[in-house]
């Protein structure tokens, strides 16, 4: 048995994932393809035999062929394909964010819960990165003592067109808000931004770089350096400080060339590069457990909580204050 997978957004990652599927995933292949833009569909199937391209989400989960979704539209737009995959009960990879707001992401938990089963997997794709992996394993088997704090640099050499100072928030810290969950295992309690002196580099109406302070259930603390108009390249690295040692994962690998009086290697360019095998490796978990009638990452619930934290993030983005996160009980499903 096979996944036969309708993917919704044929975008940047949309067609990332298309030709993940298509290449390099087992047990799960491109049946339908959706986006708004019927010529961006018809392009992204070309040479996978059997695929469609379809012109709305409905039509393609009630494509008979199709048994699976993987939702890579616009944030704003998942919350209604969410909803309509959920009613049809079939496994869902849903790109972060799971909704834009706590309120949405909530109802979406929600209904989840109600069913009694797991089918939403988020696509917190860091998780799968081998040295994320292996900074939680340090974290639970206790080697360094106590996890004490968090310092992540996210930076972006720049930003799409209409990427606006809130989405520094929502689309990029969440990354962190969920990695800092993943890397504690706890939840983070409290959330404050700092506009410090902004680069020239940035577009109208956005303040980069901020700094973001957190918290978590036990007093960790998190910093993040979200800096999105860095020019140099892409680089997301965490240092994390333990009672016994220091710990540091993302930055640059090699090869280390020196070479005709010079000495250097190269950064990755953007996400697809920097995180491209842990795009494998989560869509790879997602289809097998997805067989197995389970997910293979991050809950609906891990979206609902990063959302929480964007709308505290984005509150205290406008009020410099320190921003409690504060969220709902957790169904007993997430347990
Ligand atoms: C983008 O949407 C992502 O998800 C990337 O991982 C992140 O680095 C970037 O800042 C976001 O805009």
């Amino acid at each position: 048995e096979k996944l036969r997978v309708a993917v919704i957004g044929a975008g940047r990652m949309g067609a990332d994932h298309i030709a993940r599927l298509h290449h390099r995933i087992s047990g799960a292949e491109v049946a339908a393809v959706v986006d708004i833009d019927v010529a961006r569909a018809e392009a992204a199937i070309k040479g996978i035999p059997g695929a469609v391209a379809l012109a709305s989400a409905e039509e393609a989960l009630d494509n008979g062929d199709v048994n699976a979704v993987l939702i890579a539209t616009p944030g704003f737009l998942h919350e209604d394909i969410l909803f309509k995959a959920l009613e049809r009960d079939i496994p869902i990879l849903c790109e972060k964010p799971l909704t834009p707001d706590a309120a949405s992401a909530l109802k979406v938990v929600e209904a989840e819960a109600k069913s009694g089963r797991k089918r939403i997997q988020v696509g917190f794709m860091r998780r799968f990165d081998a040295e994320y992996a292996a900074l939680r394993g340090i974290v639970t088997e206790g080697r360094l003592g106590e996890l004490l704090v968090l310092h992540h640099q996210h930076r972006n050499p720049d930003t799409p067109a209409g990427f606006t100072n809130e989405m520094l928030i929502n689309d990029s810290v969440v990354h962190e808000f969920d990695a800092i969950r993943f890397f504690t295992g706890e939840e983070i309690t409290s959330v404050q931004v700092r506009l410090g002196k902004p680069t020239r580099n940035a577009p109208e109406g956005q303040h980069d770089p901020q700094h973001v302070l957190l918290e978590t259930e036990s007093g960790v603390l998190a910093d993040v350096e979200i800096y999105v108009n860095a020019k140099f390249g892409y680089e997301v690295a965490t240092q994390a400080s333990f009672e016994d040692g220091i710990v540091n994962i993302g930055n640059d690998g090699g090869p280390y060339v020196r070479t005709q009086g010079r000495w250097g290697g190269r950064i990755t360019p953007g996400f697809e590069e920097r995180f491209g095998t842990a795009y494998d490796v989560e869509v790879q978990a997602w289809a097998d457990a997805a067989l197995r009638g389970e997910i293979g990452g991050p809950s609906a619930w891990d979206g609902y909580a990063t959302a929480a934290c964007c709308e505290a993030g984005v509150e205290a983005q406008r009020t410099g204050a320190k921003t409690a996160v504060v969220l709902a009980p957790k169904p007993g499903l997430y347990n």
